[in-house]
């Protein structure tokens, strides 16, 4: 279970800010692949799963999950990610989605007591971003918004005190929903803003096309973060949630994260189920390091590497809606 007030902030929101999740070592390792990898002028950035086990740590952090189970699905998979690296001067970021109108993918609702998120993201900071440095920008609420938000306030042209800056601290977390109004301020730090991404969807869902995962990147995983790139599929298992005994803050025990997880281990049985082009795309039944679930005697599988299906669709992160026209940065709150 996670706070009671995490969930009310996050739906009143759209957003929750988790402080101080990463440390220094966690920050140095991460900054330092950074460094060794990427480096300046990167803008958007991929790859850094194979770079260092520390990039890895992230895709299931313990401070994290609870949040995915909770919001998204018991059965959250990862849908795509990218880091984002500022240089000083970077042009504002124009503000999309929002509760209106409808996404089928990004969407917020809220039935029985419970919250229900589309793409929702984990955002990493891994340099500080203080206050009217820019960066991260949001319309607090906006996820719930029943009218379109305006094409000024969307480009920055205009903001009459709705559009704010969230500033975070390197080893801090925004988890928000991508129905919220979103973008980012042009920034204006003397030093590179450095954010990884990640965005999840409940298990049925996808935002982007799903492709496999990168050569090589799957035997560094761990089985549990393996079976977060599978690809989305309707499941008529029971939902199984953390328990109620769950610690309400903190890192929830080894075995309550393996109950999350399992229900994303692979369902064998299901998966094949799937209509083309998906299940095309899963190879045999093998080997040593595929997935593992205690809950399934069905044969193991795992994906090939073959590689990923070209095409001609925009990116999976390409989220900015068509707009004619863009205004000048105003200010922020
Ligand atoms: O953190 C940012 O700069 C904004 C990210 C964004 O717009 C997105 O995730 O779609």
């Amino acid at each position: 279970m996670i706070p009671p007030e995490h969930t009310y902030l996050f739906d009143l929101q759209g957003y929750l800010v988790l402080e101080g999740i990463l440390g220094a070592q966690d920050l140095a390792r991460l900054n330092e692949a950074f460094d060794e990898h990427a480096g300046p002028g990167s803008d958007r950035f991929r790859g850094y799963l194979e770079w260092d086990e520390a990039y890895r740590r992230l895709l299931d952090h313990p401070a994290i999950v609870p949040y995915l189970a909770e919001w998204i699905d018991p059965a959250f998979r990862l849908d795509h990610h990218y880091g984002i690296a500022s240089e000083p001067g970077k042009p504002a970021h124009e503000l999309h989605l929002g509760a209106t109108p409808h996404h089928r993918s990004a969407y917020y609702d809220v039935r029985g007591g419970r919250i229900y998120c589309g793409l929702t993201v984990v955002s990493w900071a891994l340099r500080d971003m203080s206050p009217g440095q820019g960066g991260f920008a949001c319309i607090p609420g906006s996820h719930k918004a029943n009218f379109s938000c305006p094409g000024d306030y969307a480009t920055f042209a205009r903001n009459p005190g709705c559009v704010v800056e969230l500033p975070q601290r390197a080893g801090d977390v925004i988890i928000f929903t991508e129905a919220l109004t979103h973008g980012a301020f042009p920034w204006t730090a003397a030093h590179q803003r450095r954010s990884v991404l990640f965005k999840y969807s409940p298990g049925h869902l996808a935002w982007a096309d799903w492709s496999e995962p990168p050569a090589g990147l799957l035997d560094l995983l761990t089985p549990a973060q393996r079976s977060l790139f599978r690809p989305p599929y309707v499941t008529s298992a029971r939902e199984r949630r953390p328990p109620a005994t769950a610690p309400s803050t903190g890192a929830p025990k080894a075995a309550q994260l393996a109950q999350t997880l399992d229900l994303c281990q692979g369902h064998p049985g299901r998966t094949v189920a799937r209509p083309w082009p998906y299940t095309a795309r899963l190879g045999p039944c093998s080997s040593a390091s595929a997935p593992r679930t205690s809950a399934s005697s069905c044969p193991r599988r795992r994906f090939t590497t073959s590689p990923p299906a070209t095409g001609s669709r925009r990116r999976a992160d390409d989220e900015r809606p068509r707009r004619a026209g863009r205004g000048a940065p105003a200010g922020r709150r």
